[in-house]
């Protein structure tokens, strides 16, 4: 039977083999869900990268260019990390350069994996029926805060494992504790994330609003996919 385990934060990766998987990078607030967004908008490409300065670099190649640190907007850039500012149609069809204080650092690290796509509540159906269909064992790979456990990513984990426990064995600790605070916390999500300290951190910047939206389940079918250095959608066989 194929396996689903769940890496906790960035930090414990070199604990896991991530060759021939697939992997699942969860940044539930917010980065992996405004990826989500800015493909369900018509965004063609997106390019993580690993610094500020990095990102203005492609500001002269035409690119958007996002940069978020510690929730904020970082000086000089026009947007940062929330999903609303991916919502923009001005941005159909246009490349975007991104970073990120964690989603784009867990991208970077999951980059060996076989595949690597991208996990929100937003595409959370899409992604596990894609997922049932591969052959790979899987790794959920959680964002974090600056390498430390999060509530939020963690529970997402758990929303994919609990709905892929047929096909896939849970096979570590990791990925029944995440199943079980799904299961606690999934009558009432957004009361639950309200105690984590990424909520609270919202709460200081007057971005909470940006939580419900995050929260929202199967709103969207794209999956983001990695291709080389590039976030794409991924092309999905058409139904009927
Ligand atoms: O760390 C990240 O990648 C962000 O999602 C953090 S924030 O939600 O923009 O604060």
């Amino acid at each position: 039977m194929k396996q689903i385990d769940v890496v906790l934060t960035p930090a414990m990766l070199p604990l896991y083999q991530i060759e021939g998987k697939v992997v699942v990078v969860i940044d539930i607030l917010r980065a992996t869900s405004s990826i989500c967004v800015a493909f369900n908008t018509g965004v063609q490409k997106i390019l993580p990268v690993s610094t500020p300065e990095e990102c203005a670099t492609y500001q002269y190649k035409g690119f958007v260019c996002a940069a978020e640190r510690d929730g904020m907007v970082v000086d000089g850039f026009d947007i940062g990390n929330s999903p609303f500012s991916y919502m923009d149609e001005n941005l159909k069809g246009r490349n975007i350069a991104l970073t990120t204080t964690n989603g784009t650092y867990a991208i970077e690290h999951a980059r060996h994996a076989a595949i690597v796509v991208i996990g929100s509540f937003l595409n959370l159906q899409a992604i596990c029926t894609w997922l049932m269909k591969q052959n790979n064992d899987v790794i959920l790979l959680c964002a974090g805060w600056k390498n430390k456990f999060n509530l939020e990513d963690t529970l997402f984990a758990g929303a994919v494992c609990c709905h892929l426990k047929k096909e896939f064995s849970l096979c570590s600790d990791a990925s029944i504790a995440a199943s079980d605070l799904f299961m606690l916390a999934k009558d009432n999500l957004y009361g639950y994330i309200l105690k984590s300290s990424h909520a609270h951190r919202f709460k200081k910047l007057n971005i909470e609003r940006d939580i419900e939206f995050c929260l929202q389940q199967s709103i969207f079918t794209e999956i983001p996919v990695l291709s080389g250095d590039y976030l794409i959608k991924m092309e999905l066989p058409q139904r009927g």
